[in-house]
């Protein structure tokens, strides 16, 4: 408590109202994905690989097998996330319960069982049309294959999705984020770029024609996958182009789907020049769309202050996307949503204003000496406190809990 008075102090006298920081900081929705507690599965029980390009490496033992298993992994790792919380599930997540349909098929009431769960957890949910892992998958491509069923067998999942997406904001309130993003691309060099792109132009406006209450459209970019090397249809410039040409899309911008030295902090304020909403994946990209577990790094931290600074905490839709399968599943979701919890409370105690003040009067010498000393402000006092406030663990404690419930729980999955 003495520590906390003590560096609040040290931030106010820089011009930071640190109780303001604390109060949107809790405001602010994160989306958690499910897929991190079983390396990207689903429950469709069929022997179909993870495929579209995206990879989990890794065999740490306790992976959810089922729906009970991911949801109460879920629930123990959001016991020790503060703060406000969505859950992002994908298509394969299905509850079947005996009645298996496949993805063409899909209804509201598959999902009833996971409105439910977030009902009594107290979060919102979001949700994924799943265009990988599936034999529809037809030479690497989706919505822009050139066999009409197999494209329109994906036209019909993506509406589906919607509708699910649909109901989850019938029923649990607000806005519900819905992405399509697909595997789409070529090994090696094309020999047409502009048929395929065509094509998933024409899809997107099938899928997207049905008006829908509580929907948040989006689309995913990508600049390449594992086995899809030299293309890619869902490109960024296609859907930047798409969303500016059809209001109520937004292009969705994942931070490992970039060329290495492109970053998404950077492009946060170009969009927010022309769209009201920005939904955001937030991963880590080592050397390549790797997925690593979110860390407290400069480009996320970058990531924050942009969203904050520009004012943009109820723009920028956050959510999650990693998937590492070499550690502690749990661990990996709790280290991950704090990171960007923290990236944010940093971007929160920033003296913003006066910052802007001095790169518009051209004081160059004065802004690095500020946006340096804050670096090194001992925020994490001020982290504890928000952690001991929202009644969660400050420092390394969830730790032991969560090996407790793999000695007790995750170790006995065979
Ligand atoms: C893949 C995309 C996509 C997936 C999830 C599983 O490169 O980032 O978001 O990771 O939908
Ligand atoms: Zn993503």
């Amino acid at each position: 408590m003495e520590r906390y008075t003590q560096t609040k102090k040290r931030y106010e006298a820089l011009g930071v109202d640190v109780e303001a920081a604390l109060k949107q900081l809790g405001q602010v929705p994160i989306g958690i994905h499910c897929w991190q507690g079983d390396d990207v599965n689903g429950f469709e029980s069929s022997d179909e690989a993870l495929s579209g390009g995206i990879q989990t490496t890794g065999n740490y033992p306790g992976r959810a097998r089922n729906p009970e298993e991911l949801m109460a992994d879920f629930k123990k790792a959001i016991s020790f996330i503060p703060g406000k919380k969505r859950l992002s599930l994908h298509a394969i997540y299905a509850l079947f319960d005996g009645g298996f349909v496949d993805r063409d098929e899909l209804r509201p009431e598959h999902f009833a069982g996971w409105v439910k769960f977030a009902k009594e957890a107290g979060i919102g949910l979001d949700f994924n049309p799943t265009f990988f892992s599936h034999p529809n998958v037809k030479d690497g491509l989706t919505l822009s294959s050139p066999d009409e069923d197999i494209r329109q067998f994906w036209i019909r999942h993506g509406i589906a999705s919607r509708r699910i997406a649909a109901y989850f904001a019938k029923e649990l309130g607000g806005q519900v984020v819905n992405n399509v993003w697909i595997p789409d691309g070529l090994k090696d060099t094309p020999a047409d770029r502009l048929g395929p792109r065509q094509r998933l132009k024409d899809s997107l406006d099938q899928i997207f024609a049905e008006k829908l209450d509580g929907v948040i459209d989006c689309a995913e970019s990508k600049v390449f996958g594992i086995g899809v090397e030299s293309y890619t249809v869902g490109s960024n410039e296609f859907y930047l182009a798409y969303a500016a040409q059809n209001p109520g899309v937004y292009n969705l911008l994942d931070n490992g789907h970039y060329h290495p030295t492109e970053v998404v902090s950077d492009k946060i304020s170009s969009l927010l020049t022309y769209f009201d909403k920005i939904p955001l994946h937030i991963t880590r990209p080592v050397r390549w769309d790797s997925d690593h577990v979110v860390a407290l790094d400069d480009e996320v931290k970058e990531i924050a202050k942009e969203i904050v600074r520009n004012d943009a905490l109820e723009k920028v839709l956050i959510g999650l996307d990693f998937f590492d399968a070499s550690i502690n599943r749990i661990a990996a979701w709790v280290i991950g949503t704090r990171n960007v919890q923290k990236a944010l409370l940093f971007a929160l105690l920033q003296p913003h204003g006066k910052m802007k003040e001095l790169q518009d009067q051209g004081d160059f010498t004065q802004l690095l000496m500020l946006q340096e000393e804050m670096k090194s402000m001992p925020f994490g006092d001020i982290w504890d406190h928000y952690c001991h406030g929202q009644g969660v663990p400050a420092g390394t404690e969830w730790y032991d809990a969560v090996m407790e419930y793999e000695t007790n729980v995750l170790l006995k999955r065979s």
